[in-house]
Order: C-alpha cells, then structure tokens, then sequence
C-alpha cells in the first residue's frame, strides 16, 4: 500500500475527480440517479448534523462518513430489499438508502434497542468490535445458501479490519463454501492514526482475495456510479452461485475518526484538502449538471428537503422517553444476583429522585 492510497488509478471508476465521464455509465433510469444524490446529500447533511449534536452533549460518541458517501449510498443502491447489510459502524449512507428513522438516532443517543431497529430493513445491528461482523455476515450467507433463498449479504468493514483474524476466517470459510456475500472493504486511509500503508505490505487490500480463492475488485470509492456498478456486479455473481468478492473501495474520511478523535495529532491538514478535491457529492452534482437532471433550484429543493428530513427525525428522536432500567435486561440471558441487586439499588433510587434526576440537562 502506498502513502497515497489513491496514487495508483488502478481501479473501476466512472466518474474522474472532475465528475467528468471516463468509464461506463450504469444504465439507469433518471429517477434512480437522483435518487442516489438525494441520499448522499441527506447522508452529508445528517452526518453534520450529528457531529454537531455531539457537541451540544445530545448525542453521545459518533464515526463520521463525510467523504465516504458514494461507496455507501452507490453500493446500496445496487442491492435487492432482502439483501442483507452488515455494517461497522460508519455507513449511515447504507442505513439512509434503507430509510432513515428517529429509532436509528436513538442508538447514537445510548439507547441500545436503537440498534435492532434498522432489522426490518435488513441491516443488521451495528458493531463496534472490529472484524466481528465479517464471520457473522458469511453466517448468514451460508444459512441462506442452505436454505436456498436468493438473498446475498453485503458486509462492510474498514481497511483496519483487515488485520484482524476474524476477517481472514471468514474470508477462507466463504472461499471454501462458496457463500453468497460481499467483503465490501471501506479503504478510507485510515484506522484512527494508523496509515493504510501501515496496515498491510500487500500492493492493495483488494490482493487479499487471491489467498482465498476468491475474487477481488478495485473500486474508486468516491464514485457513486463506479461502487453501483461493481456492487451490482458481484451481487449477481453471488445470486447467481458464483462465490463471494472482496471489494476494496478506496476513500477517505473528511473528518475525525469520532468525535472523541483529533486527526490533527496525526494527519496533515494538506492531505485533507487534496482529498476534498475529490469530494464525491461535488463530482457526482457535476455529472448531473452535465445531463440536465440538477440546477440551482433543485439542489436547493433536496438541500430542504434533507434539512426537513433530518430535523423531523431529531425531534422525534429527542421525545423518545426511553425506561433506564432496561439497561439491565440483556446484561445476561437470565440476571445474576449482582444485577438484581443493581437493579433493585437502582428502582430505589428512581424512587427517591425521580427519572429526571437521572437524565442529562
Ligand atoms: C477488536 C477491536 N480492536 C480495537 C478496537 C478499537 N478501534 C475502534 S475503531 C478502530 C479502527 C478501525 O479502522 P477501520 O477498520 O479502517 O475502520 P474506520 O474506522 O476507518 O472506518 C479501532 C482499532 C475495536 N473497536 N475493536
Ligand atoms: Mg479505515
């Protein structure tokens, strides 16, 4: 991997670093491709809005996706509804194409049945350990293989999981049982400070598949048409009976690995900037430009309409009055006696104090 994860243009790409045509334009219907600019505007405008609802203390802890909306939004876009999505934790663009909630919110406000809400919608709850959702998204596709439904599995994961054994078995175990999934490998440069070019001595990440036996593909990840196409192409493949991909789609994160993270203290602000030149919602709006689907006036429209969108589901959110004592109901499969205590402690306390008492101001 070198310095610049970007350097080397060796991978799919339809859109240039200009918005300028340069590969194949997927053949889809004028509707779809503004659909896909709705949902990369409304995941740019949400992700603002919830750094800064962090900051004013109404959220908690939050990974932010700017600069990484195409791969997201682009390679959902090119999925069934029953496909299911595995997520890390920083693509609120997939979770926008599957439909935006107040319940998704209420996750990144510390309530945990926010993480079980998106399951409907097939995504499966978020995770924070890293890598430990690689082996259960090939699970899955092997359960769906065995049953013999055509779902396929898309699990998305960091350059960072890569490292972990979890990937490698799950990588193997695929290649061996021909599951349908997709690796998707968010390449975004980083793994908090440590450097893609740190985390591997292969060329790409993408290489990886070889060991495996499995196919893999490069993609440029700030490209919404570039991750749609290869996306749907190795959907199909998977549907289809052919075996898994690993995906690497290259990118970058525009801001701090979470808001409890200061890149400063480890990237160089340049290298920030050169990256915001390929910023994908400014080359994806030059391509529409150029096929007469956006002006002024509609990207004002759907800049409205995602304000409206992501202040409806905060309110929403916000009016949740969620019970603290569920905090101890999935502590254990049946409660130990330190938990009952704890709990019992606890409902004495409310009792004395009032709910309020325990919320933040
Ligand atoms: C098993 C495990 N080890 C370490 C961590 C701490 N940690 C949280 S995020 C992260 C970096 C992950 O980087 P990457 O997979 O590239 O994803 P990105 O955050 O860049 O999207 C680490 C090491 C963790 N959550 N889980
Ligand atoms: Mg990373």
């Amino acid at each position: 991997m070198s310095a610049d994860h970007y350097a080397e243009a060796d991978f799919v790409r339809t859109l240039d670093p200009d918005g300028r045509v340069v590969g194949d334009v997927p053949d889809l219907a004028d509707e779809r491709l503004l659909a896909i600019y709705r949902d990369m505007k409304l995941t740019r405008h949400f992700d603002e809005r919830m750094v800064s609802l962090q900051r004013q203390g109404r959220i908690g802890t939050y990974a932010p996706a700017a600069g990484q909306e195409a791969s997201q939004v682009g390679s959902t876009h090119a999925l069934a509804d029953d496909d299911w999505i595995v997520y890390q934790y920083r693509e609120h663009g997939a979770v926008v194409v599957r439909g935006l909630s107040a319940a998704y919110l209420t996750y990144w406000m510390g309530h945990e049945a926010g993480n079980a809400s998106l399951i409907d919608q097939h995504v499966a709850p978020l995770n924070i350990t890293i890598a430990d959702q690689i082996p259960h998204a090939v699970g899955m596709a092997w359960g769906a293989k065995l049953k013999g439904d055509d779902t396929v599995v898309v699990c998305h994961f960091g350059d960072g999981a890569t490292s972990e054994g979890d990937f490698h078995e799950a990588a193997n175990f695929a290649g061996v049982f021909e599951t349908p999934c997709v690796f998707f490998c968010n390449n975004n440069g980083w793994a908090i400070s440590h450097p893609a070019e740190r985390q591997t001595a292969a060329k790409t990440f993408a290489a990886k598949a070889d060991a495996y036996g499995i196919e893999g593909v490069r993609v440029d990840g700030m490209d919404p048409l570039a991750t749609y196409r290869v996306t749907r192409d190795v959907v199909e493949r998977a549907r289809r009976g052919e075996g898994p991909t690993l995906v690497e789609a290259v990118q970058y994160r525009f801001g701090a690995h979470t808001t409890a993270d200061d890149p400063s203290a480890y990237r160089d602000e340049a290298e920030v900037e050169r990256w915001r030149e390929r910023d994908p919602l400014d080359r994806y709006e030059t391509f529409l430009r150029d096929r007469d689907l956006v002006d002024d006036t509609v990207i004002e429209e759907i800049e409205a309409e995602a304000r409206e969108t992501v202040a409806g589901v905060i309110d929403e959110a916000e009016s949740f009055e969620p019970d603290p004592r569920a905090m101890f109901d999935d502590a254990f499969a049946d409660a130990t006696p330190g938990i009952d205590a704890q709990r019992e402690a606890f409902e004495r306390a409310l009792d004395e104090h009032g709910r309020d008492s325990f919320l933040r101001d």
